[in-house]
């Protein structure tokens, strides 16, 4: 298990590595960062911190059923500068459009699901933050208003998880302060013995918030985001604070933990964005969470179905935790236990009732889930085609990281191999779990035709990006084919022109070369 803790890092080159013209390029940025948040603040920021976006190679909507997921750090990142001062938590955004918010310091407050807005993820943060402290069984930190400037470089709703890379940078913002804090604290010269038996508690305390375990972070990050309503799993945090340069992770839960994947020589992902948005936490009862409901219920109806007690079945929230005996209904083959013990189609109220034997409505609440509703409507609740994904592309997993890792594999076979396994999960994203789109699939179908070994959607989807693996020494000459076969052709996708004329003409933040990046930092450099 990875034991090590959040770096403090004093130097850019330590969180972006060496590359002169990408080094300057963050070092503007950094420098345009300080000067506006002493032009807006008065003072100098304590720390600037940040935590970058992830792109998943594999493994997709399985990490919420407690399975293992495969994704990598990429560099761009969401990048905050902090303070204490005030006596709010106050935020302002380099992004013109954000306006400055306030929240109030109590972390107890709620997060306001019914108005969706970045300064949200900030705000599951500090609360994150404090209940972690709580926790830890220390005593209630000080409360003191802070400053935030934020500056996102992660495109939102493109599957790239701009949202973790907010909830964890925060995170680690309201951290660092704390730390600061604590420890200006205990240095400030106590003398009696109780004193002293208390500045030792906090100086324990002030070393465990400024470099906390990078495993407490990522599981405390993927809690506190679930504040705004997203029933999600961990993959995102996780891999944006433990996210290493040079290697993918296999990322596992229960309790998180992150194992490095070495990706084949010659290997590289592209990332192209399909221009639709993904809105995922916009209708949170929508979508992400209707899977997640679906998935949740289709455990407990395998459960039954496979003949455990109704009480031992309604505890068995992941498809994980019955995967077993469900694969022993079947000859050991889960996926063809569960085309076996569930019918195709949409469940409705009525029959999930009589067959879960308990409200639909009880049972939601229990797993804190509010899409009862939607069971009515429309289409019903797909639990066999749900599962059948969940169950493949949790063992597409474990496949991607032992092809990697295969000692006897020749480079073309492993990338042969590896793209086989990416278009499956593709397939079964759009057939089993219904979470492509019609750009998606156009933006993959150019990405093959323009020789992609693999291509697929990640994150989410409805929307956002896809990743396709392609050979090195092809990366430009691909990039080149999917630009005309998908974003100058208006008919694929409109709204390239739009991107183009914001950019100087250019697409080079809307399809690109990624390469596994670094994770979240805090930089002592302010
Ligand atoms: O969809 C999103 O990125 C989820 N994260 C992540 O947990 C995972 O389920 C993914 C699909 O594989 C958030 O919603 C923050």
């Amino acid at each position: 298990m990875q034991k090590d803790s959040i770096p403090l890092a004093n130097r850019l080159e330590e969180v972006y590595g060496t590359d002169p013209s990408y080094l300057g390029e963050q070092h503007a940025r950094y420098t345009a960062l300080h000067s506006r948040f002493v032009d807006l603040y008065g003072c100098q920021p304590e720390f600037i911190v940040r935590s970058p976006g992830r792109v998943n190679l594999i493994g997709e909507h399985i990490d919420y059923m407690g399975y293992g997921v495969l994704p990598m750090a990429i560099k761009q990142d969401t990048v905050i500068a902090v303070a204490r001062g005030g006596d709010k938590l106050r935020l302002n955004n380099m992004a013109s459009a954000h306006a400055e918010q306030d929240f109030s310091l109590d972390p107890a407050q709620e997060v306001d699901r019914d108005n969706h807005s970045w300064g949200n993820y900030v705000v599951c943060a500090y609360k994150g933050v404090h209940e972690h402290l709580a926790r830890a069984g220390q005593p209630a930190p000080p409360l003191f208003g802070l400053q935030l400037l934020v500056e996102g470089r992660v495109p939102q709703g493109s599957g790239l998880s701009s949202s973790a890379a907010l909830v964890c940078a925060a995170s680690l913002a309201v951290l660092a302060v704390h730390g600061i804090a604590v420890s200006k604290h205990v240095h400030a010269g106590l003398s009696s013995s109780s004193a002293l038996v208390c500045a030792g508690t906090l100086a324990v305390l002030a070393a465990a918030c400024l470099r906390p375990p990078k495993a407490e972070v990522a599981q405390f990050a993927a809690e506190c985001e679930k504040y705004v309503g997203t029933q999600s799993g961990g993959m995102d945090q996780a891999i944006s604070i433990m996210g290493q340069a040079g290697v993918a992770k296999l990322i596992s839960f229960n309790p998180v933990r992150a194992e490095d994947v070495r990706l084949p020589d010659g290997a590289m992902f592209v990332i192209a964005n399909s221009l639709t948005v993904s809105k995922k936490a916009v209708s949170a009862d929508f979508q992400y969470n209707m899977r997640v409901t679906e998935c949740r219920l289709a455990a407990v109806a395998l459960a039954l179905a496979c003949g455990v007690s109704p009480v031992e079945a309604g505890q068995r929230k992941l498809l994980a935790e019955v995967e077993e005996v469900v694969a022993a209904a079947a000859g050991g083959d889960a996926a063809a236990g569960v085309d076996k013990l569930l019918h195709d189609g949409g469940y409705f109220k009525a029959e999930l009732e009589e067959l879960l034997g308990v409200p639909l409505e009880q049972l939601l609440n229990e797993h804190q889930l509010r899409c009862v509703a939607l069971a009515e409507k429309s289409t019903g609740l797909w639990l066999q085609k749900r599962a059948r994904h969940v169950f493949r592309e949790a063992a597409r997993v474990p496949q991607f990281r032992a092809i990697c890792h295969a000692p006897d594999l020749g480079t073309e076979a492993k990338l042969a191999s590896l793209g086989a396994l990416m278009d499956a999960s593709q397939a079964s994203c759009r057939d089993d779990f219904v979470c492509s789109s019609t750009n998606l699939d156009r933006l993959v179908a150019a990405c093959k035709a323009a020789g992609a070994l693999g291509s697929r959607l990640t994150g989410a989807g409805w929307g956002g990006c896809t990743v396709s693996l392609v050979r090195e020494a092809d990366a430009c000459s691909f990039v080149a084919a999917v630009t005309h076969a998908y974003y100058d052709d208006p008919e694929q996708c409109e709204a390239a022109a739009g991107e183009r004329e914001a950019h100087g003409g250019s697409l080079d933040h809307v399809i690109f070369t990624s390469r596994p990046s670094s994770g979240g930092a805090i930089l002592d450099i302010a």
